[in-house]
């Protein structure tokens, strides 16, 4: 008798130990950040010193990959370990558009709150809230991160270039003046709204295209917006709050005395580019580069605040973007100009970039920090994708996916701490125009589509054309060589595949 109950406490002193060490999980995920951005990953003209850091203290990838080349589907998938092709309305959501992921579903966040860990998303979160039309902004807005797995949110709806222009805590617009309630939409202004349209005298920085709505802190929008002037961001502050924001949570999980999971869905460096005074002018390359610095410090505050709280050694610590660069994407900002003056490639050498099917697309940096276990300095050449962070999380986690449920998340963590480096069977890249591409043992297939092979506005090399598209990516990084013609069979081979997965 006495010897069982000796026994029991023994098991529930192991079961703490086992929860205490568990290591808590930061993602920091930047927005629109290419593969040749960071320093570590050969960037010219810029220096991210914080982010080096964790690629000489970590495992670097070379060939790890977002699911799509523009946000929406990237967050999707990362966060439901589903690809974001597989369900409608996922491309690039307006602000007021409804909630995307589905409610009742496994999700990344979740996995995590099911082993015990307290979860948050601090960011820009752009999968959509609520699931009335239109949305009641003036209220809690729900459902949305709660309902995904978050335990605490600290978002914008969207993008910082679409209205709403606020934060929300929780599912609540942060600061709201009860007398001065908010609507949203993207169709036409209201009476008396500001414009960038109407109002471009009043623009701080002028829209290069489409930015030309509602206008808040001297920056025109995408969408409209009345009332809830008290509530609305200053850009130059965005990085502060959320860093804040970042910390106060992980402070809250310390005082609960659980593990965490922190989503940290970093702003930068999407458009518009408006970084703290402090860094404005601060690069070489424009506000795009200014914007890198500041994302860089940010990386900084946070791994200040994780060694100050004795939390460094047990934290895996993610670095990732979203998908691929682009220098002009909607703003006069200098940073097209800057780029070509000094030669400066943001997707290295890989040809496309944001909205695009090639390589720049979807090829991202990609590092893994964890002291205990990964390798530092190393670098993997394995084949990645970021849809599989969920099951492989499952798998450190000893959490079991439900069977019945489908999902694309597979698991890789040997892959993803350095253990071993065995390639991801195959992955599918998304591009804007949703003409899918296969990768697998290095060969790349494009599905033909029309549009044009240079994306007006962006000025972005679409890998775009109407016939087979097949490329050795092994001897041809820079997908130059079309062996559609050659290697018919492996066209058949990788299409094959690609509409069973489809089909799935
Ligand atoms: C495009 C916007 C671009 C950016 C993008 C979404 C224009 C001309 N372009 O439609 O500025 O907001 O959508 O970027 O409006 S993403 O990283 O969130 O996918
Ligand atoms: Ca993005």
């Amino acid at each position: 008798m006495k010897k069982s109950i000796l026994l029991s406490f023994f098991c529930v002193a192991m079961l703490l130990l086992h929860a205490q060490q568990r290591p808590n999980v930061l993602i920091l995920y930047a927005d629109d950040l290419g593969y040749g951005d960071l320093s570590c990953y050969g960037a010219q003209h810029i220096s991210t010193p914080r982010i080096d850091w964790l690629a000489e203290n970590g495992l670097r990838f070379t060939n790890a990959h977002c699911t799509g080349s523009t946000c929406t589907p990237s967050r999707f998938s990362i966060l439901s370990g589903r690809y974001a092709w597989r369900k409608k309305g996922t491309n690039i959501l307006p602000g007021n558009a409804n909630l995307t992921i589905p409610t009742d579903i496994t999700t990344l966040p979740k996995v995590f709150q099911h082993a015990g860990y307290t979860t948050a998303v601090v960011g820009k979160w752009h999968l959509g809230l609520g699931d009335t039309f239109p949305i009641d902004w003036n209220k809690e807005v729900t459902p949305g991160p709660k309902e995904v797995g978050f335990d605490y949110s600290f978002i914008f709806p969207a993008t910082a270039d679409r209205t709403p222009t606020v934060f929300m805590e929780n599912g609540t617009i942060l600061g709201l003046d009860s007398l001065d309630p908010i609507q949203v939409n993207y169709k036409h202004a209201y009476p008396g709204e500001l414009t960038g349209k109407n109002h471009p005298e009043m623009l701080k920085i002028k829209s290069s295209q489409g930015h030309d709505g509602h206008i808040v802190n001297g920056i025109g929008r995408i969408g409209f917006m009345e009332g809830g002037k008290r509530a609305e961001w200053t850009d130059e502050e965005l990085g502060y709050t959320f860093n804040t924001k970042a910390i106060d949570f992980i402070d809250q999980s310390l005082q609960e005395k659980k593990p965490f999971f922190l989503y940290y869905a970093i702003h930068n460096i999407h458009v518009p580019r408006m970084p703290g005074t402090a860094f404005k002018g601060k690069s070489q390359l424009g506000y795009r580069g200014d914007a890198i610095l500041e994302m860089n410090h940010s990386v900084g505050v946070i791994l200040d605040a994780l060694k100050d709280r004795g939390l460094l050694e047990n934290t895996i610590i993610i670095f990732s973007s979203d998908n691929g660069p682009v220098l002009d994407d909607g703003y006069f900002d200098n940073s097209a100009e800057t780029a070509a003056k000094l030669g400066y490639k943001p997707a290295g050498i890989y040809r496309g970039g944001k909205y695009s099917a090639l390589e720049g697309g979807t090829r991202i940096p990609f590092i893994v920090y964890w002291p205990k276990h990964v390798k530092p300095n190393t670098v993997s050449n394995a084949l990645f994708t970021q849809v599989d962070l969920m099951a492989s999380f499952a798998k450190m986690l000893h959490e079991k996916l439900p069977l019945n449920e489908f999902t694309d998340s597979r698991d890789y963590f040997t892959t993803m701490i350095g253990k071993s480096d065995r390639d991801r069977n195959y992955i599918i890249e998304q591009p804007e125009n949703m003409a899918l591409c296969i990768v697998k043992d290095g060969w790349k297939y494009l599905t033909p589509a029309n549009g044009p092979a240079i994306l007006p506005g962006v000025n972005i090399e679409s890998g775009i054309s109407q016939e087979d598209q097949l490329y050795n990516l092994k001897n041809d990084p820079r997908e130059l060589h079309n062996l559609a013609r050659a290697y018919p069979q492996k066209v058949a081979e990788l299409k094959k595949l690609l509409e069973k997965t489809k089909a799935e």
